[in-house]
């Protein structure tokens, strides 16, 4: 076993936003049943309304400039939007939506689009309101931990703006180069350290929201705590631009902790993987802050497809990556002798460890090129599942078994968020085929349903997923969430076709 850590190459600033060349289908046609909503089509005097209030330079209409507001990160979904907006102030928005509601606009709200179930571009032409041009840090307080922003700071940005002052944001995403701090609420982002940290239900405290017909809402409280009345901003977290448009996100941030220790380990059979879970969460309780499971084809795409290089024995089934995050100094050592142990005790077949930044980076690296890896074949067929932890695995052999030897399949993989129960079961191809998501859907979800799981651990519904609601949802809770939706919403202007079916 390798206790100490072997430097590798790293393929570094992967693409997460698609090209200025679409090639993907149109939604319409896709899904050639689907009819375009009773909403006004976009005039001369509507372009004209939005460059007064925002400026030339922040309505963007030309063809090309288009594209990339128009296609998904996944370019499973595209629209043809002829028109994005790029307001800078709550104000603008405010003045947008209630232009919109009158004249009868459907508008798709767009934070960093790297969301992955089409609930970030237009179905068919409606207005693309984009959050990226609202990118100020408004404040942080160091007692407290409470940082203000404009929803379309990009994660990153917040990360290191805090890392700065002694702290760290509550969760962090593959995807945070690209990803906004309003669409992160707006999904109820879950990603890698929720298992420390917790969802952004309990750590955002207060969301600014300007409601379809225009009103500002102001619950932006900064308070840890406030019971006065019904939490309304818990409406908005994981509301997928339906209800509203975040402008301004408070967030709790936790002190940084002091030590943070990583060990990327090989495993040969997914019952070790699970007691390996029981033992580090016996052993190291709340200092764990990541649990990631990666099969072997995911370490196989990241090694093949871009390049990286697997830091221990590549020949194993599965692999974890898991993270302890103290203010301990003698983690590290806790943690080498329980890899030690581990390995005597033939739980683990390898493994490498990192308390160093830049190492620490290079062992994430492998873990979050996973969903860039696969897509790198052509076309992903996504679900993001929680299961209990029993049955984590066990779709994957029936999936291997359904599509075996069949439509080219390039690649069938099971990776995730172990620690939380949630599985990123994907099956790559080199194009999108019907016949694939009919062997797929809807037994994904049945077999999820079967087994009390969710459809949908933290991507949320969106369009691609939308059929599908009712395996996690009984007809009561839909007909509430339908009745919210018209309190909020009465035109239904706001991301219209998304997760309803
Ligand atoms: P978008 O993709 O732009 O939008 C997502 C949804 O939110 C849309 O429905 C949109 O209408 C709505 N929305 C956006 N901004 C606002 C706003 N200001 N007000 C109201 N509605 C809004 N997700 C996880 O949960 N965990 C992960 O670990 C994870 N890893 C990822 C890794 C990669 C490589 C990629 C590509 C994606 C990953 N995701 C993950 C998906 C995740 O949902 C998004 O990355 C992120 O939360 C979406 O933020 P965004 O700014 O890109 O939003
Ligand atoms: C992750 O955990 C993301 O890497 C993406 O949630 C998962 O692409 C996926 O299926
Ligand atoms: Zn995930």
């Amino acid at each position: 076993m390798q206790t100490a850590f072997r430097s590798f190459n790293l393929v570094r600033n992967l693409s997460t936003k698609p090209s200025l060349f679409n090639s993907t289908q149109l939604t319409k046609d896709k899904y050639p049943y689907l009819r375009r909503g009773p909403y006004a089509k976009i005039e001369t005097t509507d372009i004209h309304f939005f460059q007064n209030i925002l400026g030339v330079n922040y309505v963007i209409t030309d063809q090309t400039e288009l594209v990339p507001y128009n296609v998904d990160w996944l370019k499973s979904v595209s629209g043809y939007s002829k028109c994005v907006l790029k307001p800078k102030t709550t104000e603008q928005v405010s003045q947008i939506l209630s232009y919109c509601h009158k004249r009868d606009i459907a508008i798709c709200i767009q934070g960093g689009n790297t969301g992955l179930v089409g609930g970030s571009v237009p179905v068919f032409d409606e207005i693309i309101l984009s959050t990226s041009a609202m990118n100020d840090i408004i404040s942080f307080d160091k007692l407290s931990g409470i940082l203000v922003c404009q929803a379309g700071c990009v994660l990153e940005n917040l990360m290191n703006y805090v890392q700065n002052e002694g702290f760290i944001m509550p969760f962090d995403l593959g995807a945070k180069g690209s990803c906004q701090i309003g669409g992160n609420v707006a999904t109820n982002a879950g990603g890698l350290r929720l298992i420390k940290y917790g969802s952004l239900q309990g750590s955002v405290s207060g969301l600014q929201v300007v409601l379809a017909d225009g009103q500002i809402l102001d619950s932006l409280s900064t308070l840890k705590k406030d019971n006065t009345g019904y939490h309304l901003k818990h409406i908005f977290i994981g509301s997928e631009g339906t209800l509203g448009v975040i402008t301004k996100v408070a967030i709790q941030c936790p002190n940084a902790p002091k030590y943070v220790n990583v060990a990327f380990i090989g495993l040969s059979s997914f019952h070790k993987v699970l007691h390996l879970f029981e033992n580090i969460r016996s052993k190291f309780s709340n200092s764990l802050s990541s649990f990631e499971l990666m099969d072997s084809v995911a370490i196989k795409c990241v090694c093949e497809n871009i390049g990286l290089k697997c830091p221990i024995d590549d020949g194993l089934e599965f692999y974890v990556l898991l993270e302890l995050s103290t203010d301990h100094s003698f983690m590290t050592k806790s943690l080498q002798d329980f890899l030690e142990e581990s390995f005597m005790q033939k739980i683990i077949e390898d493994a490498t460890s990192a308390d160093q930044p830049s190492q620490i980076e290079s062992l994430w690296k492998i873990r979050e090129s996973i969903p860039e890896s696969l897509l790198r074949f052509g076309y992903v067929y996504k679900y993001d599942i929680t299961l209990p932890h029993k049955y984590f695995y066990q779709i994957l052999p029936d999936i291997k078994e359904r599509l075996n030897n069949k439509f080219n399949v390039k690649a069938i993989s099971g990776y995730g968020h172990l620690g939380d129960g949630n599985l990123h079961l994907n099956v790559a191809t080199t194009a999108h085929n019907e016949d694939v998501v009919s062997e797929l859907e809807p037994y994904v979800y049945e077999w999820t349903s079967q087994y009390k799981g969710s459809i949908s651990a933290e991507h949320g519904i969106g369009f691609l997923k939308r059929k599908y609601l009712k395996y996690s949802k009984s007809q009561l809770e839909i007909d509430i969430m339908k009745k919210l939706k018209n309190t909020f919403d009465n035109r239904q202007i706001l991301n219209p076709y998304k997760i309803f079916p």
